[in-house]
């Protein structure tokens, strides 16, 4: 049996989820998961990797899905709630799945992909009719999840992790941050990236805790939650921290003490996905008391750097590589750097992903010869600690904490008609980290931003759509003819 699951066993009568406004006990998420997986498998001993798609709101039916899956013996991929259709299709076709598991909230939207795609929608509610079919036994190796995760290339690839990276990913941070059974997390975050899949919900669920869910993140609800003194625990990406200071110093005198006071009763609280402003870390200590424990992941590595739990929490600082992770900064020669000098950041240890799906030529690209993940993330280590200092590539952007291809926006926007070319960048700000602009060039009549953004919602999720826009006769090149990205944001006009 899959640990997570076997561990639950231990749990059985323990909160394991609360979901819009019910408690489930881990004896419930196993029933549920039991039938599931009994439903998926409909007669057949083993899914045998079978790629499970998903579109299910963070939810207990969220996670008896995937953990149905995983019994079942295939592989999870969940899909995000607020893609639009070409988006999904993209992940639908790439996994080469033939099932979608559909909340009902989407079975109409997902219509047209069965018409064009063949594909079998399969109704949430049919996989949870009870089943008591047994289970195959799953060893560590088999793959069980694709993330999408989008790098430098136009399309998002499929970042493949087996049950035992999984598995070194979870017990890495349980051990680091101390989970324990009577923690209580919210999580806020979407349920397609590991973040709030297995830094949250699953290191969770591992210890014997409770995750509730919100389905969308929202600065009141919580701040509500923060205040009713239910939450130890607490993780987010920098611009959720930013919104809720916003919040805060929104409010009223006496609801900034009473949540101020609240909020310190927290053990920890946790900022990753993208660079933790010092302003903002600051701020947050000035009205939690508490400082923000920093960590640094990727998707296919899970959690690679952190600061200590008891210890140094430095400001602007990643920490330290997390038990059973190796990290080593190297230069363009693929030598290792010395302290104090920039260099790239590679990883070694169980939690690193077994391939990118389908793509043998990018995963192998992806590690060097002597195996480490080379992670495209530029650091130093000084005075004892790593602190990122950014990225190799122009061309990936970090808005929210959502990591976004400037080429596969690029692609798009080059199709609408009256765009003759374009270019994508990320511009720092203090809400978002970066927010992402396009300069358009026309060879015919002046682009209306809005009407690009209007078609745009089509075709991407809201966070790969450009928020600011420029007009310009032609793009800044260098002399091999390529975009000169850095001169384009570095002349960004203040005013747009
Ligand atoms: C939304 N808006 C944006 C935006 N996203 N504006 C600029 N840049 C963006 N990226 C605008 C919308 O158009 C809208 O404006 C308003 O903000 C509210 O939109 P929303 O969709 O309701 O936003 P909100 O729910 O507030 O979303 C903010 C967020 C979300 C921070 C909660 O972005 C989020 O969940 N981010 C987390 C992503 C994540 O989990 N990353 C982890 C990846 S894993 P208007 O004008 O239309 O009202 C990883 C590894 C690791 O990175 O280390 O963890
Ligand atoms: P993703 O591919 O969505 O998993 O995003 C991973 C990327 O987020 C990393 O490669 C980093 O660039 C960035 N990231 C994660 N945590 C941090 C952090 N604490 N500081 C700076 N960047 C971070």
């Amino acid at each position: 049996m899959i640990e997570l699951l076997n561990r639950a066993v231990s749990f059985a009568e323990r909160t394991a989820l609360v979901s819009n406004g019910k408690r489930y006990t881990y004896q419930n998420l196993l029933d549920a998961s039991q039938n599931v997986a009994g439903n998926l498998l409909n007669g057949a001993t083993d899914l045998n990797e079978a790629r499970i798609t998903f579109l299910v709101p963070p939810s207990f039916e969220y996670t008896a899905v995937q953990w149905g899956i995983w019994a079942a013996g295939g592989i999870a991929v969940p899909l995000c709630v607020l893609h639009p259709l070409p988006s999904i299709q993209y992940v639908v076709e790439d996994t080469r799945t033939n099932v979608v598991v559909a909340h009902t909230d989407f079975i109409d939207f997902l219509k047209p992909l069965e018409k064009e795609t063949g594909i079998a929608i399969i109704p949430l509610s049919e996989l949870l009719k009870k089943n008591t079919a047994s289970l195959p036994d799953i060893s560590l190796e088999r793959r069980a999840m694709i993330l999408y995760t989008s790098g430098t290339t136009s399309k998002p690839k499929g970042v493949v992790t087996t049950h035992a990276n999984i598995e070194a990913q979870i017990v890495t941070l349980v051990s680091a941050w101390e989970w324990r059974k009577e923690d209580a997390i919210l999580n806020i975050l979407p349920l397609h990236h590991v973040h709030g899949i297995i830094n949250v919900m699953s290191c969770a669920l591992w210890s014997g805790a409770s995750c509730e869910f919100l389905p969308k993140f929202d600065a009141k609800q919580v701040w509500d939650a923060i205040a009713s003194g239910r939450l130890t625990l607490f993780m987010a990406v920098p611009t959720i921290y930013y919104k809720l200071i916003s919040f805060w110093e929104s409010a009223s005198r006496e609801a900034r003490e009473r949540l101020s006071k609240t909020s310190s009763e927290l053990r920890l609280m946790v900022s990753g996905s993208a660079a933790l402003p010092v302003p903002v870390l600051e701020k947050w200590r000035s009205i939690t008391g508490l400082t923000l424990l920093e960590r640094y992941g990727m998707t296919e590595i899970g959690m690679g750097l952190s600061n200590a739990y008891s210890g140094e929490r430095r400001p602007g600082h990643v920490g330290l590589p997390l038990p059973g992770v190796k990290m080593r900064l190297v230069n363009s020669d693929n030598k290792t750097v010395k302290e104090g000098e920039p260099g790239e950041f590679q990883i070694q240890g169980p939690s690193v992903f077994q391939e990118y799906w389908k793509k043998p030529e990018a995963t192998k690209k992806a590690f060097t010869d002597d195996g480490w993940f080379i992670t495209g993330d530029i650091g130093m280590y000084h005075n004892g600690m790593y602190k990122i200092l950014g990225r190799d590539s122009v061309d990936i952007i970090k808005s929210g904490g959502y990591k976004i291809s400037a080429l596969e926006i690029e692609d798009v926007l080059r199709k609408y008609e009256g765009i003759a070319d374009c270019a994508v960048v990320g511009l720092p700000d203090e809400e978002w980290g970066e927010i992402i602009g396009a300069c358009v060039v026309s060879n015919t009549k002046t682009i209306d931003a809005e009407a690009v953004k209007h078609w745009l919602k089509e075709r991407l999720p809201g966070y790969k759509i450009p928020r600011k826009f420029v007009q310009r006769p032609s793009l800044p090149r260098n002399v091999l003819g390529k975009v000169t990205k850095n001169e384009l944001k570095k002349n960004w006009p203040n005013d747009n």
